[in-house]
């Protein structure tokens, strides 16, 4: 069984979800973020770097990284087909875009949403962190074949791009990003999606 540490509203949604539509057997530990869980001496022996998601394999070992995540649940459920057959170069693309997002989108997230750890001048870092992220949806924008980023079939990438879509204004992603809004509806709309996502918007 996989045991996911998570919080509602962060980046474990997505593993949540991936959790759910390959089928896998799961449980869900509640590390609440908002009451600093993250921070206990129980926690950093999980995972060093105090931060959800972390997710706990059936053989006991742990990973970090929730990009990591969908990728090692793509390959351990191949047959949820949720992402390209590694070694392809559709799978190339799918990674590659989903990195793209982790490093760019999830990093300037980080920068908005803590900007007091990044400098003095906390204002300004978010408004410079919300142009970043802003810059990258704009690139997605132009490369998501629609509905989902490939196209009819639904990805990692998908769930991905859903939980990072999930913190923006919806009004503004949906006027300036209209595919992003368009993949981050497709996705939160499948059944096995919806509760978490609802959960997680709360
Ligand atoms: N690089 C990590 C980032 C994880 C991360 O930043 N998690 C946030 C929640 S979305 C967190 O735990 N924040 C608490 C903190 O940093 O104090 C990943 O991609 O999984």
């Amino acid at each position: 069984m996989y045991r996911l540490y998570g919080s509602l509203g962060s980046g474990s949604a997505a593993v949540e979800a991936a959790l759910a539509e390959t089928g896998a057997s799961y449980e869900v530990a509640v590390i609440d973020t908002k009451e600093d869980a993250h921070l206990s001496e129980t926690f950093r022996r999980i995972n060093p770097r105090q931060q959800v998601p972390a997710l706990q394999l059936p053989d006991g070992s742990v990973m970090t990284e929730g990009s990591a995540m969908l990728l090692h649940l793509a390959d351990a459920f191949p047959e949820a087909d949720l992402a390209p057959r590694p070694g392809t170069p559709a799978r190339a693309q799918h990674d590659r875009w989903l990195i793209f997002a982790a490093v760019n989108i999830y990093e300037g997230e980080l920068r908005h949403f803590y900007p007091d750890r990044y400098g003095e001048n906390a204002a300004s870092i978010a408004e410079t962190a919300v142009a970043y992220i802003e810059r990258h949806y704009g690139i997605l924008e132009d490369a998501i074949a629609g509905p989902f980023f490939f196209g009819d079939r639904i990805s990692m990438l998908d769930l991905y791009l859903w939980n990072l879509a999930t913190w923006m204004d919806p009004e503004r992603l949906a006027a300036r990003f209209p595919k992003v809004h368009a993949l981050m509806t497709g996705v939160r709309t499948r059944p096995l999606v919806a509760p978490i996502d609802a959960a997680h918007s709360e």
